[in-house]
């Protein structure tokens, strides 16, 4: 019994399962696809409820072979996504990933996301933590307009 409340103190002052509770993900999902898309987005509220700002800087999955952090900004009338360098997370706060906003892009999909499944998204942190979380396959209406 010691022996086990010493561990889980130790387990308690680790950096490491301290910073991975500060964040914490919600209303995780991926977009799905129709079976010949290459690309798809995945949206998430990502809560720190640390004192420090996180700032994500880099994410991944295995059902993509490039992911990249969008944001979406109006040019005249045409909303365009842009790849951006980072999404900082406030301190005691927390940031939307959502449709006709920031997202995790998905490029050179391994394979259709079909609704009903799900896929792992991890997500970098500049600090070097690290966080996965599980995103349901969803159908989205496209929250940004496709101007031809
Ligand atoms: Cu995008």
């Amino acid at each position: 019994m010691k022996l086990k409340s010493l561990l889980l103190a130790t387990l308690a002052l680790s950096p490491l399962a301290q910073a991975n509770m500060d964040i914490m993900t919600h209303h995780a999902y991926a977009r799905a696809t129709p079976p010949n898309a290459a690309t798809s987005a995945v949206f998430a509220e990502i809560m720190n409820r640390s004192e420090n700002d996180r700032v994500i800087v880099s994410a991944s999955t295995e059902a993509a072979g490039k992911v990249e952090l969008h944001d979406v900004i109006k040019e005249g009338d045409v909303m365009k996504m842009r790849q951006i360098e980072s999404i900082t997370v406030p301190a005691n706060g927390k940031v939307e990933l959502k449709p006709g906003s920031l997202h995790i892009m998905l490029f050179d999909l391994t394979q259709p996301l079909v609704e009903g499944e799900a896929i792992d998204v991890q997500i970098t942190f500049a600090n070097g933590q690290k966080q996965t979380f599980n995103a349901p396959i969803k159908k989205v209406m496209s929250g940004m307009k496709h101007h031809h």
